[in-house]
């Protein structure tokens, strides 16, 4: 039977290479983000590959809008077999006396709760039939602290806390949880960090080689393709050049 996989944060960098890596390998899709054309474009990109996809559009901190949206599915969609927890970001890389208070709770709203306010409206449609798989995508940074990565690494810890509670509520459920916690990743996220500094955002993949999202999808796609008793409880990955959040090899 065909599988169906929720992806959130898809309208760029791990969640739209996620959407690929498993559309093409035999799983439908329901699409989330903030960004409607993206999605939309997504959509009809993957449909090309004559894979099934629905789009929803919501904020993930938006506790109601999130739950009417997802409740909004028709039921057959509501058959979630893989749920990627990716939306997220960092805002501000300050030091804790001087960071912004809006950052602070945006990181806090999205990474933590909105990751929460997703999780409780599907993890009961998985618990109904004792089938699931939630993937939690936390970062390095919910393993180690970093200089000026104060709030960010506290909601990615809290990411990794979760991902380890939901294994063990749901282990009588029969549901898999996967913490993927990846180092430095190309994408839009230090764009995101820096409010949009485009050039401090390149400079912070510059000098080696950093992972990109189709690697971490790659990861994704390896957790959730394992036999049925088998659960890839948590993998840290890092490009070659990096050793831990503070060590980085650049030429
Ligand atoms: P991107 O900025 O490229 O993608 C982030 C995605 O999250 C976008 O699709 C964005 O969609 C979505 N998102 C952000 N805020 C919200 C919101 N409030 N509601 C709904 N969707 C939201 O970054 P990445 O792909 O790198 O990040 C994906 C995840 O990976 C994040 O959780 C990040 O913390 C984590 N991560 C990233 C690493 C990296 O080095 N890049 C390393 C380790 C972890 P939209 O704006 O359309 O809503
Ligand atoms: C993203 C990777 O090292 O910027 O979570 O925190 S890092």
């Amino acid at each position: 039977m065909i599988k169906t996989a929720l992806i959130t944060g898809a309208t760029s960098g791990i969640g739209k290479a996620a959407a690929f890596s498993l559309g093409l390998n035999g799983y439908r899709l329901i699409l989330t983000g903030r960004r409607k054309q993206r999605l939309e474009e997504l959509k009809t990109e993957v449909e090309q590959h004559k894979v099934s996809c629905k789009i929803l559009v919501f904020d993930v901190r938006d506790r109601d809008e999130t739950q009417y949206a997802l409740e909004a599915l028709p039921e057959k969609w509501k058959q979630i077999d893989v749920l990627v927890n990716n939306a997220g970001l960092a805002a501000g890389f300050d030091p804790i006396d001087k960071g912004n208070l809006d950052d602070w709770d945006l990181m806090i709203d999205t990474n933590v709760k909105g990751l929460l306010n997703v999780s409780r409206t599907v993890i009961p449609w998985m618990v109904e039939r004792k089938i699931g798989h939630i993937i939690n995508v936390a970062s390095i940074a919910g393993k180690e602290v970093y200089p000026n990565g104060n709030v960010y690494c506290a909601s990615k810890h809290a990411v990794d806390a979760l991902s380890e509670a939901m294994r063990i509520d749901l282990v009588h459920h029969n549901i898999r949880v996967t913490n993927i916690a990846p180092g430095l990743v190309e994408t839009e996220f230090s764009e995101v960090r820096f409010h949009g500094d485009k050039e401090r955002a390149k400079q912070v993949y510059q000098g080696y080689e950093p992972l990109t999202a189709a690697n971490i999808a790659d990861c994704i796609l390896f957790a959730v393709s394992r036999p049925p008793h088998m659960n890839i409880a948590d993998m840290t990955i890092l490009p070659t050049a990096q050793a831990n959040s503070t060590t980085v090899i650049k030429k």
